[in-house]
């Protein structure tokens, strides 16, 4: 067995199919790249007929031949394929064992018959080598043969119309002309004679096959001329004979190269099972097969297609430009590689797997594709954020500048997915896109209403700062004009405001609802800094009135500080002070910042000022107590900052509080009254001028009693200051009394010493005197001492009065 014909087993004799035999032999001749233009010859015949010897001249074969000298028995067991030298396009060539069922029985099943049938269904052409002496002969070896031939004909449901070449062995002298009729008679007898089914009774043979006829010469006696006759003229005929004209060129059903080696390994399978053959179904079969194996191959070159790997790598981290144009080539090529070896088998069956091969691989770069466009939506929203994060630091939110940069990197998204596109299917961003747009849009809306709500804080900020502290002062002067003043300041800076918030509010486009809500907000927050600096107010509500009573009490009208003298009015000062104190109430007790009218200031006033007037003291009115409630009328609960039950008792605690210094004031002026009220009433001194007159006439007349009552009077002075009277009496009379009685005795006692002293005086000078006449200076000295000693005792019995008692 020579390499260059590549000869194999096919079919062995116990009728197993060499299927690895066989592919290794298609892959040797590369059977697989011949498409259509491959033929297949088989040859049958007589046992040791030289079918091996005829093959091997004419094909440069090396089947086995049986030894010239060894006698004529079987030789080639089962079925041998290989492949004919130098001849084109690539042919075949199948040598049977003898089929003429000498050696084996003559059953349907018979290894002849089954051979046969393949070489039927399978060749193009086929030999059937006949010895000349056989012709015209009714007990001809090759009767049986061409009878099973035909037989089996039958079960292929179309013929492939197959070429059948009679070979005449050991030619006589008798021309090929002469028996060539004779032939095509015995043909014909044995065509008519089998029996038909019902569909091909009147078909003629030549329907089935084309008869071509040769002679050769003996082998064995005219060897050269033998080798002639195959090398120089049959040996031509099987060039080309695919070709129109060609011994095969009105051939049948082929089935594609590459699809050979199932094909016939399908047809042995039903020829082995005895099923019919149904040519057409086979080849769809066959097609479906291979195309199928084609497709497959073709989904694994391209899993394993290294630029495919490299994407796919690549894909997994970032997005990858030039995907799309890649990819499209990479499927295209395997693609067009299908289809190529595709492309002799059946249409319809070619088409559609076609189609699944594209489905296939689409299905493969599908996942890519979609993670390439998530890259993709990743990326461009980054770039969008931080552009249009770059130019919101540059130029603020504005929504147009906002909705042009959306539509820059929504080109930009595009412009990279019909990047990533791929040729072959239109897969759709839209839903990745719309996600992206989504995405955008999300982060737009977040950075505007972060935007927004900074923008809104900044000017209720601004609004506070605008509101609190002139409230705050308005209220702590609260007087009727108070509330009035609040609104309109509140309505002046509202507007101000306001009116700043809308124009900024023009470049984020909102749409009419939300931005009068926006400004609306704005507003209830001005109100609610007004009502919050109230109730804060309100809260102070006590100590404000209690200062307020007391500025207004214990000052005067130009603020100066009052001294109870005794001629102030306190009813009144504290009735005023206690107006304005109950007005500031009043002013705090409710939140009046729409123009509503309410009658608290009178319901207080009527229930705590005016109670000492003559009219409330009617029973009837008593009983009614316009506080004891607690909510103001005409004045709604959430307006409401100090109810009229919290008012009374405000008003109780306050007036307790400021209780004492009205009570100080009284005592303070009783006081007064008292220390400048010593002298005795008016009618007193009148009555003491009219009686006393003729006492102080008498006075006056005797100088005597003048000087009695000039003594008397020092006497009386003495006692005054010694008690210290004023001071006893500005405590109360009878404590006064109480006091002055304990201190007589000894203030007189404490006076007769002192006249004691001074009675004593004149012997202390005539010491001096003495004393001064020493030559010395310390009469200087002494004198200082006395002096120093004498005011020391003057000291202890009251300052300024002693002296004129010691005089
Ligand atoms: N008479 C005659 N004998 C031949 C011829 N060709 C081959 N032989 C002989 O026939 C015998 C069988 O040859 P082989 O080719 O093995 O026959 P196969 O069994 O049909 O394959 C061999 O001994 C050959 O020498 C021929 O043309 N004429
Ligand atoms: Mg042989």
């Amino acid at each position: 067995m020579g390499d260059a014909c590549f000869s194999t087993q096919l079919i062995d004799g116990d009728g197993v199919f060499n299927v690895s035999g066989l592919d290794n032999f298609m892959k040797e001749v590369k059977l697989g790249e011949c498409g259509l233009s491959y033929a297949v010859v088989s040859i049958m015949g007589p046992q040791s007929s030289g079918k091996s010897t005829l093959l091997n001249h004419l094909f440069g074969t090396n089947f086995r031949e049986m030894d010239a000298f060894k006698g004529r028995s079987q030789t080639t067991k089962g079925i041998w394929l290989a492949k004919a030298q130098n001849i084109e396009p690539c042919t075949l060539v199948m040598d049977l064992e003898g089929t003429d069922g000498r050696e084996r029985g003559e059953d349907d099943t018979a290894f002849e018959k089954q051979s046969a049938l393949f070489a039927l269904a399978v060749s193009d052409i086929v030999l059937i080598n006949m010895w000349c002496h056989d012709i015209g002969r009714e007990q001809a070896a090759n009767k049986p043969l061409l009878k099973t031939v035909f037989q089996v004909m039958m079960r292929l449901f179309s013929p492939r119309k197959t070429t059948l070449l009679f070979v005449i062995r050991d030619k006589s002298k008798t021309p090929l002309e002469n028996l060539e009729p004779i032939l095509r008679e015995d043909i014909q007898k044995i065509w008519d004679a089998v029996p038909k089914p019902h569909a091909h009774k009147e078909t003629p043979l030549s329907e089935f096959f084309n008869v071509e006829v040769v002679a050769l010469s003996s082998y064995e006696e005219k060897e050269e001329l033998f080798k002639e006759q195959v090398v120089s003229h049959l040996r031509a005929r099987f060039q080309h004979s695919i070709a129109p004209g060609g011994l095969a060129g009105d051939r049948r059903g082929v089935v594609p190269a590459s699809g050979f080696s199932f094909s016939s390994q399908q047809f042995w399978k039903i020829i082995k099972e005895n099923k019919d053959l149904d040519l057409p179904a086979h080849k769809v079969m066959v097609a479906t097969v291979r195309c199928e194996e084609i497709g497959n191959e073709k989904v694994a070159s391209f899993t394993a297609d290294e630029e495919w790997q490299q994407f796919e790598e690549a894909i997994q981290h970032d997005y990858v430009p030039g995907f799309g144009k890649k990819l499209s080539s990479i499927l295209d090529r395997c693609l067009s590689e299908y289809d190529m070896e595709a492309i002799y088998f059946d249409e319809g069956v070619r088409t559609s797997k076609r189609q699944q091969l594209e489905s296939k691989l689409l299905q493969l770069v599908n996942p890519a594709y979609q993670l390439l466009l998530g890259h993709l939506r990743t990326r461009t929203l980054e770039a969008f954020k931080e552009s249009f994060d770059k130019a919101l630091t540059k130029e603020g939110f504005a929504a147009a500048a906002a909705r042009n940069c959306m539509q820059t990197f929504l080109e930009q998204f595009d412009k990279g997915s019909e990047d990533a596109a791929i040729q072959q299917v239109k897969w759709d961003p839209s839903k990745v896109k719309d996600k992206l747009k989504r995405d955008m849009e999300a982060h737009v809306a977040s950075v505007r209403n972060a935007k927004l709500s900074e923008l809104c804080a900044k000017y209720e900020a601004q609004l506070t700062k605008a509101l609190a502290e002139p409230v705050e002062a308005l209220l702590d002067s609260a007087s009727e004009d108070t509330w009035p003043a609040i609104r309109k300041l509140l309505q002046r800076e509202t507007k101000a405001v306001v009116s700043g918030l809308e124009s900024a509010l023009s470049a984020f486009e909102l749409d009419e609802a939300s931005e009068k809500d926006l400004l609306a907000k704005l507003e209830n927050h001005g109100r609610s800094v007004v009502e919050s600096k109230a109730k804060e107010e309100a809260g102070r509500v006590l100590i404000r009135m209690k200062d307020r009573f007391s500025t207004l009490f214990s000052r005067d009208a130009d603020s100066m500080p009052r001294v109870w003298t005794g001629k102030e009015d306190i009813k009144a000062i504290t009735k005023t002070a206690r107006s304005a104190s109950m007005k500031l109430l009043a002013t705090l007790a409710a939140i009046r910042l729409d123009e509503d009218v309410d009658n608290i200031e009178n319901t207080l006033s009527l229930a705590l000022v005016d109670t000492a007037r003559p009219g409330t003291t009617d029973r009837s009115i008593q009983s009614f107590d316009p506080l004891a409630s607690s909510s103001w009328e005409r004045v709604p609960e959430d307006k409401t900052l100090i109810s009229p039950v919290q008012c009374k008792s405000l008003w109780r605690q306050f007036k307790a509080e400021t209780e004492y210094t009205v009570t100080q004031a009284i005592a303070a002026q009783e006081a007064n009254k008292r220390n400048n009220n010593w002298l005795p009433p008016p009618w007193a001194l009148a009555a003491m001028a009219i009686l006393g007159f003729n006492e102080f006439m008498t006075l006056l007349k005797n100088p005597l009693y003048l000087g009695v009552i000039f003594v008397v009077f020092l006497v009386g002075k003495a006692f005054w200051v010694q008690l210290d009277i004023a001071t006893e009496f500005q405590n109360g009379f009878l404590p006064a009394l109480l006091s002055l009685s304990t201190k007589f005795v000894p203030t007189i006692m404490n006076i007769l010493k002192r006249l004691a002293d001074e009675g004593q005086r004149p012997a202390a000078p005539e010491r001096q005197r003495e004393m001064e006449l020493q030559p010395t200076n310390r009469s200087s000295y002494s004198n200082v001492t006395s002096a120093g000693s004498s005011s020391v005792t003057t000291t202890e019995n009251g300052p300024e009065y002693s002296s004129p008692v010691a005089k």
